[in-house]
C-alpha cells in the first residue's frame, strides 16, 4: 500500500527548497546560474498545496508540494500526500495524449510529494481572466481536444479490457480525493454541514429550500452514484477554470490531483459549470456595458461550442481509433452494421450530454452553498448584488438537475441561462 506520509517527507520553506533544488540536476539545468541567485516565492492560492515559482537566469519552474492536510482548512483536516503521486501519474498520461495542453514535468520526488514543472509564463489562471472580462478565442479548440483525447483514449472504446482494468487499479488509491468530491459536491450543500457557507442573509431562504428539496436530493444522489460507480475514463476530476492557465493563444490544464476512473460527464460538466458561473458573475463586476455584452455573448457561445466541438472530436476519434474491446467491429458488419453503429454513437453522446448537464448543476450549487467558493462570485463586494448573480445560477442549476431530460441540446442550456431570473 502507498504510505501516506513517507518518513523523509518534510514541508519545505523557500530556503529548504533552494537547497533541495540545487542538488537536483534536471532543475539546475533548467534554471541555470548559481542557486544563491534564484528567486523563489510561494504563490499558492489553491485549496490544498504549496506552489513555489522559482526563477533563474536560464528559465523558470513551478514547484508544487502537497501538504499532509487541506491548506484551506488547516491541520485539522488531514489529507494523504499520495495525491502527488496520482497527480504525477495523471499529468504523465495527459502529457502523452495532449502534450501541448499540459505543463511539461521536469522533476518528481515521491517522498517529498513534490513535482517541478515548466513555468507557464505569461499564462494566467483562466478564472482570473474571466473575472476581468477577458475572452480567449483559442480556448474552445484547445480544451475540447484535451477532453476528447484524454477521455476517449482512457475509455473502453480505446483500451483492451485488461489494460483498462489495470488503469483503473492504478488510480484506485486516490479515494481520499474522491471523498472530498463525494462530500463537498454531492452531499454537504443539500444538508446542514458545518463547513457550508453562502452569501447571507440574501441566500438564507434559498439554501433552506435546497436542503428541503427532495426532488433535488434524488437527482444529486443519482449523480453521486454515477460518480461512485461509473469507471468510464481517466477523468481530471477538478476541471474548473482555476485548473486552466491561458494566454490569448495557449491553454494549459494543470492540477489533476483529483484524477481517477470516473464518469466522463464530470469533467465536461465541471467546465460548463464554471463557464456558466463566469457568465452569471459578469453582471456583478464593474465593466463598461459594451465590454460586458461582448464578454457575456462570448462566454455563452463558448459553452455551446465546448459541448459541440468536444462531441465532434470524441466521435471522430471513435470512428477512426476504436481499438478497445467495447463495440466489437465483428458485431457491426457491412453498411448496415456501420449505419447502426453510427446511430449508437449518437445515442452514447446524448447519454453523455445528459450526464454532463447533471454534473454542471452539481458543480454550480457546490460553489454557492458549500465550503469552497470561487472568485467569480466572491469578488463581487456588494453582497446583495453577488447574491442576485448567485441566485440566478442556482435557479438554473436546480432546473438542470431536476429536469435534465428536458435539455436535449446545449443551446437549450444556454437559452435557459440567459432567461434565468432570481427567486
Ligand atoms: C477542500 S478542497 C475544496 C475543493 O478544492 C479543489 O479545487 C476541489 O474543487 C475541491 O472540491
Ligand atoms: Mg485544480
Amino acid at each position: 500500500a502507498r504510505q501516506s506520509t513517507p518518513s523523509d517527507y518534510r514541508i519545505l520553506n523557500e530556503t529548504d527548497l533552494r537547497n533541495y533544488l540545487a542538488e537536483t540536476p534536471a532543475v539546475t539545468a533548467q534554471l541555470g546560474g548559481s542557486a544563491d541567485h534564484w528567486s523563489i516565492t510561494e504563490v499558492g492560492d489553491g485549496n490544498l498545496n504549496l506552489v513555489f515559482i522559482v526563477k533563474g537566469p536560464s528559465g523558470g519552474l513551478a514547484v508544487k508540494q502537497a501538504l499532509p492536510y487541506v491548506r484551506l482548512v488547516g491541520e485539522s483536516w488531514p489529507l494523504p500526500l499520495s495525491r502527488a503521486h496520482y497527480e504525477h501519474l495523471a499529468l504523465t498520461h495527459q502529457g502523452r495524449l495532449a502534450p501541448a495542453l499540459v505543463p511539461a514535468i521536469v522533476h518528481h520526488d515521491p517522498a517529498l510529494a513534490l513535482t517541478a514543472m515548466e513555468l507557464l509564463e505569461p499564462h494566467i489562471i483562466m478564472r482570473k481572466g474571466l473575472v476581468a472580462g477577458s475572452i480567449y478565442p483559442a480556448f474552445t479548440d484547445h480544451i475540447t481536444t484535451f477532453m476528447a483525447r484524454t477521455l476517449f483514449f482512457s475509455s473502453d472504446l480505446a483500451l483492451s479490457a485488461a489494460a483498462k482494468k489495470d488503469a483503473i487499479a492504478s488510480f484506485a488509491g486516490n479515494h481520499a480525493l474522491c471523498k472530498i468530491t463525494e462530500d463537498l459536491i454531492f452531499t454537504d450543500p443539500y444538508r446542514v454541514a458545518e463547513q457550508n457557507r453562502w452569501t447571507a442573509p440574501w441566500l438564507d431562504r434559498t439554501a433552506a429550500e435546497i436542503r428541503e428539496d427532495l426532488d433535488l436530493h434524488v437527482a444529486v444522489s443519482r449523480l453521486k452514484l454515477k460518480f461512485l460507480s461509473s469507471a468510464e475514463a481517466l477523468i481530471h476530476g477538478d476541471l474548473h477554470t482555476g485548473s486552466i492557465m491561458v494566454t490569448d493563444t495557449e491553454t494549459k490544464v494543470i492540477d489533476p490531483e483529483f484524477a481517477f476512473y470516473g464518469p466522463m460527464g464530470f469533467d465536461v460538466g465541471a467546465l460548463l459549470a464554471n463557464l456558466l458561473m463566469a457568465y452569471f458573475a459578469s453582471a456583478g463586476h464593474e465593466q463598461t456595458p459594451g465590454n460586458r455584452e461582448v464578454f457575456e455573448t462570448w462566454v455563452l457561445a463558448t459553452v455551446d461550442q465546448v459541448w459541440s466541438a468536444f462531441a465532434d472530436e470524441f466521435l471522430s476519434l471513435w470512428r477512426k481509433e476504436a481499438t478497445g474491446d467495447a463495440y466489437p467491429p465483428s458485431l457491426f458488419p457491412g453498411e448496415a452494421g456501420a449505419a447502426r453503429l453510427e446511430v449508437e454513437r449518437q445515442a452514447y453522446m446524448a447519454r453523455l450530454f445528459q450526464d454532463a448537464v447533471g454534473f454542471t448543476a452539481a458543480k454550480i450549487i457546490r460553489r454557492i452553498l458549500g465550503l469552497a467558493h470561487n472568485i467569480d462570485f466572491e469578488q463581487i463586494e456588494d453582497t446583495k448584488r453577488r447574491a442576485t448573480c448567485e441566485a440566478r445560477a442556482l435557479r438554473l442549476a436546480r432546473t438542470l438537475m431536476v429536469e435534465t431530460a428536458s435539455f436535449t441540446s446545449i443551446e437549450a442550456v444556454t437559452r435557459a441561462a440567459r432567461e434565468s431570473r432570481y427567486w
